[in-house]
């Protein structure tokens, strides 16, 4: 090799290493350093930073030029006004000193989301509101939350006080903990705290499963199963059903501004065995054409699908509900059994718009690291932060062709094994950095080494604000904090 080639290349990897030499996460589209630094007088730095309106651009595009001498921030909107800012922030020392650079910046997804599972353990509007914080300190821009399931009804419906009477009592771990719920006050004051950092919130009403509160509340709206499973679903074979959803939705509805309404679907095999005996439940069955209790358990989806829909909303729903028959145009799909890629590849050649949260590597319950004793693992397999940070490219195969379709990526933090912050914090950092970084940078803007080199900040970051983390550099340094133990109140302890 002549020198001069050798010295070309060269310079092109201290070249790449430059490009890459800071600290922000999720990693921009592009960044091209300069010489020297700005200063900033006052804190926060983004009270430096000017903003000019450039059109053209999509809504979260943003540049953002930082001089000695000033910042000037050029976007479209006002999304993109606020990631510039989450950026600068990000490369801002203590000393208010932040690096001349050029950043040209844009998601890859529209998409950004995590879900909290706020029934199986209640966690209340500040622990939201911190959230929500970090959220937008990455970039993220959907929150949805997963108000009912089996052990408590977590939103407050002016028409059902019983949901939230007998209906929010207990959790996963502790049937007699005191009722917790959000008043529709406090579902407005969350909204409106999201709303300022560019994120939609997203209820959850499961259904037909998954709702063992009603049962408790409104047996006459209930079925299921039989044992542990007994009123699991609600009863599908009467008008007053579907009438008492049509209420309870319309005051979903109204308190969140999203145009989306999640309803479940998963899982409602495991708790509808009385569908199978009910005699009216099987004429209704027969009357109806619907061949078996799955047929009815379409119908069902139907249903909801229509209330939703008359409600101006569209639906969204976990993987299981592409069968139910549903147009590929009238909801959105959740793609979580990642054991099952073959929903994945039916959803997209069906036409299906996905949202990508697969178990593995999207589930924060899972654990992170092998020492971990409390949480899920699926046959040996666990959520590792390299498994995370390796996606989606991981199921790349699968996308390729249909990449219109896929909305973004979400994580789910589900709370059977959760049920204080500390934990709840140790399970969900630095992991919602990864999932940041998978659903906001470039496929050829990641890489893993350059992470760990930015992760250190981060981490230094969650300090400032007293949330735990595990530190995959010094595992030994945060050990796994207390998670309850199994109780018989669900089936994925
Ligand atoms: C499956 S994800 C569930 C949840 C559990 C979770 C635990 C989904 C649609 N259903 O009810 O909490 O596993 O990992």
């Amino acid at each position: 090799m002549t020198t001069k080639i050798k010295y070309s290349l060269l310079a092109l990897c201290l070249g790449a290493i430059v490009a890459q030499a800071h600290p922000i996460i999720p990693t921009p589209q592009s960044v091209t350093l300069g010489k020297g630094y700005f200063v900033a007088t006052k804190q926060p730095a983004t009270e430096a930073m000017a903003v000019v309106t450039e059109k053209n651009h999509g809504e979260e595009y943003y540049r953002l030029v930082i001089t000695p001498q000033k910042i000037t921030c050029y976007a479209a909107s006002e999304a993109g006004v606020f990631y510039a800012k989450q950026s600068l922030l990000q490369l801002s020392d203590s000393l208010g000193r932040i690096p001349c650079m050029t950043i040209v910046d844009e998601p890859r997804f529209a998409w950004r989301g995590l879900m909290l599972d706020v029934s199986r353990h209640f966690f209340g509007k500040e622990v939201v509101m911190q959230q929500l914080d970090m959220l937008a300190r990455l970039k993220m821009n959907r929150y949805h939350l997963h108000l009912t399931d089996e052990t408590g009804w977590r939103i407050e419906i002016k028409q059902y006080p019983a949901l939230t009477g007998v209906g929010a009592e207990g959790n996963w771990s502790d049937r007699k903990a005191p009722r917790a719920f959000y008043t529709q006050d406090d579902i407005r004051e969350i909204v409106e705290y999201a709303r300022e950092r560019h994120i939609q919130v997203i209820p959850e009403i499961d259904m037909p499963g998954h709702a063992t509160t009603v049962y408790r509340a409104y047996p006459e709206f209930s079925t299921g199963g039989t044992g542990r499973w007994a009123g699991f679903t609600f009863y599908p074979a009467a008008e007053t059903t579907y009438t008492f959803l049509r209420n309870v939705l319309t005051e979903v509805a109204a308190l969140f501004p999203a145009p989306y309404i999640h309803i479940g679907g998963d899982e409602v095999h495991f708790g509808n065995q009385v569908w199978k005996t009910d005699p009216q439940i099987q004429q209704f069955i027969r009357d109806n054409q619907l061949g078996d209790e799955v047929g009815l358990e379409h119908y069902f989806v139907r249903r909801a699908c229509e209330i939703v829909a008359d409600l101006g909303k569209t639906v969204i729903g976990w993987d299981e509900i592409i069968e139910s028959g549903v147009p590929a145009d009238n909801m959105l799909v959740m793609w979580w059994r990642h054991d099952k890629p073959q929903i994945l590849d039916k959803a997209l050649k069906e036409g299906f718009r996905v949202i990508l949260s697969p178990r593995i590597p999207c589930y924060f319950d899972f654990v992170q690291d092998d020492s971990h004793k409390i949480g899920r693992r699926w046959g040996g397999a666990f959520n590792t932060l390299e498994v995370a940070y390796r996606f989606p490219e991981s199921i790349q195969a699968r996308l390729t062709g249909h990449e219109s379709q896929i909305l973004g990526i979400q994580a789910n933090i589900w709370t059977e094994r959760i049920a204080d912050k500390k934990r709840l914090d140790f399970m969900t950092f630095p992991r919602l950095a990864i999932i940041a970084e998978d659903a906001w940078s470039p496929a050829e803007r990641k890489n893993e080494a350059d992470f760990k080199e930015r992760l250190p900040y981060f981490l230094k970051y969650l300090d400032t604000q007293h949330i735990e983390y595990f530190n995959p550099f010094n595992p030994a340094a945060t050990p796994e904090p207390w998670g309850p133990e199994k109780a018989d109140a669900t089936a994925n302890g």
